[in-house]
């Protein structure tokens, strides 16, 4: 860029004030994010996010593989640059919040007779913890800067991952999530886009190497490839974003997981340095992180709603996470679940009422299967409910 000409002398102190006052900014910016909770704080020029993460996208789109998330179609083109959300954006701040579980979740898993839910969900919904402290490091920067500010946690069309990558905070794992070398997989992200125009940080480069932990353990094979996910295979998708009946092929593998999974991010190497969380907001519903199969199976809509109010898990509903808690009870091959299942087969919901029959089918022999199925298979009407009782027919 030129000098103006009729000012030569003024220019050079020009940008070196501005610097001082972009990096002054950047300043209060992380004290800011550091009293509002936030673990990490890192900054990009949106103008160096590349088009490959919007290109991945497209091709992610054209295979399919986001199932039902329709809303991830619907705005793919918004989706793929900041620029494209807001065109007047010229910075991107990435907050993180560490939210790393105090014992390997991965334990849980052994006792069949509870249903397990992943760490993400057992506190008070990120959404709602990461979107205010959002907003007070937002309000700050407005002050200061007299800036525009707008803010996003999740449900806005932003890729945040690869931002948070070009931003220096981590990089995207071969699990597709962000993994940084302080804090292991357990990471909340959220980004303020904004028109002031702030110092950038280094971008972060993949440290994964050789290692395919995360691809193995999958326990529905979810991965096409190292960084690709099929999400109509991951459990996350299955237990909490898929509203239909979930496909027999997967109810193996969903184990007694009812509301998200932890096995990939858990057996990530670098959570060797990762540390508990320490917003209690996060954690302090730990009675959340497994639940015993029989209380689940009780729930009716206002035992659910009082039960998860506030977590993640409210906002899938009852049916669904009762149709989870079905697939749980009928892999833990425990008998003394019956009665919490049988008195399901006449729920009025179809999704509960159609594991309400596979499940009885996993737990019972031929003829008490046989006697159920006289008692409640002629009067059903759904298609899917039908099917799973003729599919106990069939074995
Ligand atoms: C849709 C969504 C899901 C979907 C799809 C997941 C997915 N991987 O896309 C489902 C429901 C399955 C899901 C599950 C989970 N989610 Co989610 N989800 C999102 C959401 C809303 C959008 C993600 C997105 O854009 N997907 C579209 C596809 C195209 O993106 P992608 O898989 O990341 O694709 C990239 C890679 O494949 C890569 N790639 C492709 N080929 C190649 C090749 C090479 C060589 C390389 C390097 C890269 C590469 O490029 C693509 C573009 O970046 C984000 C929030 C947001 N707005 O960003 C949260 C988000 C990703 N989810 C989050 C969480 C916590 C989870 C779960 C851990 C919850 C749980 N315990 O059950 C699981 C993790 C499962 C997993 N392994 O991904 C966090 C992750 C935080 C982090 N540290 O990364 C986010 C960022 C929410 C947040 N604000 O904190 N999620």
């Amino acid at each position: 860029m030129g000098r103006p000409g009729n000012i030569p002398w003024l220019w050079p102190d020009c940008i070196a004030i501005f610097a001082e006052m972009t990096s002054d900014l950047k300043a209060l910016i992380g004290a800011t994010a550091k009293a509002a909770g936030f673990d990490v704080m890192r900054v990009m020029r949106v103008d160096a996010f590349g088009i490959e993460p919007g290109e991945r996208l497209a091709a992610f789109l054209r295979q399919g593989r986001h199932g039902e998330m329709d809303w991830l179609a619907t705005r793919a083109e918004q989706r793929a640059h900041p620029t494209a959300l807001w065109k007047e954006a010229r910075s991107a701040i990435v907050l993180a919040k560490n939210y790393g579980p105090s014992s390997d979740p991965l334990q849980l898993l052994a006792d069949k007779g509870r249903g397990v839910v992943s760490a993400y969900a057992q506190g008070r919904d990120y959404h709602d913890v990461v979107k205010s402290g959002l907003k007070q490091v937002a309000r700050a920067l407005a002050d200061a800067a007299s800036a525009d500010v707008k803010v996003f946690v999740d449900t806005a069309p932003l890729m945040e991952k690869p931002l948070a990558q070009a931003a220096g905070l981590g990089w995207q794992g071969k699990h597709t999530n962000l993994v940084s070398q302080e804090f292991g997989s357990w990471l909340f992200l959220g980004v303020i886009l904004t028109t002031a125009d702030l110092p950038p940080d280094a971008p972060e480069v993949d440290h994964c190497g050789t290692c395919r932990k995360c691809l193995d353990a999958c326990p529905t094979g979810a991965f096409i490839a190292p960084y690709q996910l099929d999400a109509r295979r991951c459990i996350a998708y299955l237990t909490i974003e898929h509203k239909g009946h979930i496909d027999e092929a997967f109810r193996a593998g969903i184990g007694n997981r009812v509301f998200g999974c932890d096995d990939c991010l858990a057996v990530c190497p670098w959570n060797k340095f990762a540390q508990a969380a320490r917003d209690q907001r996060l954690t302090s519903k730990a009675d959340l992180a497994s639940i015993a199969l029989a209380e689940l199976l009780a729930l009716d809509d206002a035992t659910f709603r009082a039960k998860f109010a506030g977590t993640p898990v409210k906002r899938t509903g009852r049916d669904r996470v009762v149709r989870n808690a079905l697939i749980a009870a009928g892999n833990s091959i425990d008998p003394g679940l019956l009665p919490g299942v049988t008195a399901l087969l006449a729920d009025a919901s179809p999704l509960v009422r159609a594991m309400a029959v596979w499940a009885a089918r996993q737990l019972c022999d031929a003829s008490a299967f046989a006697a159920l199925a006289e008692k409640f298979a002629d009067g059903e009407t759904d298609p899917h409910v039908k099917r799973e009782w003729a599919r106990g027919d069939d074995a």
